[in-house]
Parts: structure tokens; C-alpha cells; sequence
């Protein structure tokens, strides 16, 4: 057969599994859809969620089970899922829920002083080191939120807070794995061996936003939760 041909019906198969590929994966991901809210006890998760969904000020209590409910976005309806914060039920109600997520976001109170940036540091890390959420390159928005009051850091702050943690935190985790396989030392280390740690070396897009859940006065009447509306659209 010609070579010409041959490289003809390479060619064309190539394009036609890229395709077959990007319609199964388009598929699989319009089949996930799910928004997760995720953080530490008291970020605001619960307040985000009802602000959302039912467009009213409530007052919340640690949750101990999750809110469910649908967001329509001019692109498509989401489902949003607020997950409890306690430390004992985090992890199991992400777990539940995390198969079907479209995509997470983690909210912070942009308050946290640096006894808890620690702790937010080190969610985020073992939500961003899960391999459900590597695999299905969740995208995940970091809501900075409680930007009302006075003491809240900005979003660029807090990241750089975040990353800094963050170069830590991956010696540490992957430290503690040093007697177990080399696999999982690997996947414990986040970022580039041997250079800072960045957000934007991760596999997955990580973006950050500022909002105010309590929508009462003046800042959140400009702002509230007008960039994680925008988000929304753009991952529905
Ligand atoms: N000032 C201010 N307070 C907020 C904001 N968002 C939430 N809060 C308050 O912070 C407290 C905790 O809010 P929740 O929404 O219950 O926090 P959560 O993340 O759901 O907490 P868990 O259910 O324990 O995980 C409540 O008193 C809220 O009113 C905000 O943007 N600004
Ligand atoms: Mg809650």
C-alpha cells in the first residue's frame, strides 16, 4: 500500500479517537454535576450556601449534615452541596459526595489569623492531593470570604499565605510517607521539586475570589457573592 495512504488512515483515525475521546469526557463531565462547598468550621459555607440558593440572610449553626440544593446559572443548572466543616465529618462527606463534583470550592474566612491559616492550609492541601480531584481535574475555586470586616486579608494575600504554607506543608506530608512506597511520596508532594510552590504549577486551574456572605452592609451591597456567581456560570 501507498505510504501516503497509509499515513492518510493514521491520520484520520488519530482525529476520530481525539474526537471519540472528547465526547466521552464532555459526557462524563455534564454527567458530574455537583459543586461542592468545602472548608474549615465557621468560613461561612453554610451562610454562602443559603445566600445562593433561597437569597436570604439565616442564621446558621455548625452543621452537622449537608445542604443540598439546585442553582440555575444562564449556562445550565448546578447542584450545590455544603459540606460540614467539624473536623470528624469533613473528609467523610467529601468522600461522599466528591465522584459526582464538577467542580469544589474552598471557602476561607479571610479573617484566620496564623494559628488557622495552618489548618486551612492543610485542607486545602489534602483536598488538592486527592486523586479523585487530580483525575477529574476538578477546578477549584478559594472564596476569600467575610470581606466585610476589617481584618479580612485580600484574595492575593491570602494565596501568597497559602503558598508559603503550602511548601511546608509538602515536606511534611511527604516526609511522613518516607517508610512507605515512592509512589505515594510523589502524589504527597504538590507543585515543582526544587522550586516555590505555585498554585498555577498544580494540574488542576485553581483561582481565587473575594465575597461577603452576610450581605448586609455596604461592601457586600457592591459586592457579595457577585465573583462566585460569575464562576458558577462559567463551570455549569
Ligand atoms: N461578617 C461576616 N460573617 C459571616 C460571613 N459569612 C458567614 N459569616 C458568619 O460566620 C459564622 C459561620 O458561618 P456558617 O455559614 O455557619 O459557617 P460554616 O462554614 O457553614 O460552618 P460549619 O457548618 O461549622 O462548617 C456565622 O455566624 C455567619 O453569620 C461573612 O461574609 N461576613
Ligand atoms: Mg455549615
Amino acid at each position: 500500500m501507498d505510504s501516503n495512504y497509509i499515513k492518510l488512515i493514521i491520520s484520520v483515525l488519530t482525529v476520530l479517537v481525539t474526537l471519540i475521546l472528547y465526547v466521552v469526557y464532555q459526557r462524563a463531565r455534564k454527567s458530574r454535576r455537583s459543586i461542592l462547598l468545602v472548608g474549615l468550621r465557621e468560613s461561612g459555607k453554610t451562610l454562602t450556601f443559603t445566600q445562593l440558593i433561597h437569597g436570604q440572610y439565616v442564621e446558621t449553626f455548625t452543621s452537622i449534615k449537608e445542604n443540598i440544593g439546585d442553582y440555575e446559572t444562564n449556562n445550565g443548572t448546578v447542584r450545590i452541596i455544603d459540606i460540614p466543616g467539624h473536623e470528624q465529618l469533613r473528609y467523610k462527606f467529601f468522600d461522599k459526595y466528591k465522584s459526582n463534583a464538577r467542580a469544589l470550592v474552598y471557602i476561607i474566612d479571610s479573617t484566620l489569623n496564623s494559628a488557622n491559616l495552618r489548618d486551612t492550609a492543610e485542607c486545602l492541601y489534602n483536598i488538592l492531593s486527592d486523586s479523585v480531584v487530580i483525575n477529574n481535574r476538578l477546578p477549584v475555586l478559594v472564596l476569600c470570604n467575610k470581606q466585610d470586616i476589617s481584618t479580612a486579608s485580600n484574595n492575593d494575600l491570602l494565596k501568597q499565605q497559602l503558598e508559603e504554607e503550602f511548601a511546608l506543608l509538602r515536606v511534611t506530608k511527604s516526609h511522613q510517607l518516607e517508610s512507605v512506597d515512592l509512589k505515594a511520596q510523589k502524589s504527597a508532594f504538590l507543585g515543582r521539586e526544587g522550586e516555590k510552590f505555585k498554585f498555577e504549577d498544580l494540574p488542576i486551574k485553581v483561582s481565587f475570589a473575594e465575597t461577603c456572605a452576610i450581605l448586609k452592609d455596604n461592601y457586600s451591597s457592591k459586592k457579595g457573592l457577585d465573583d462566585f456567581k460569575k464562576w458558577l456560570i462559567k463551570v455549569a
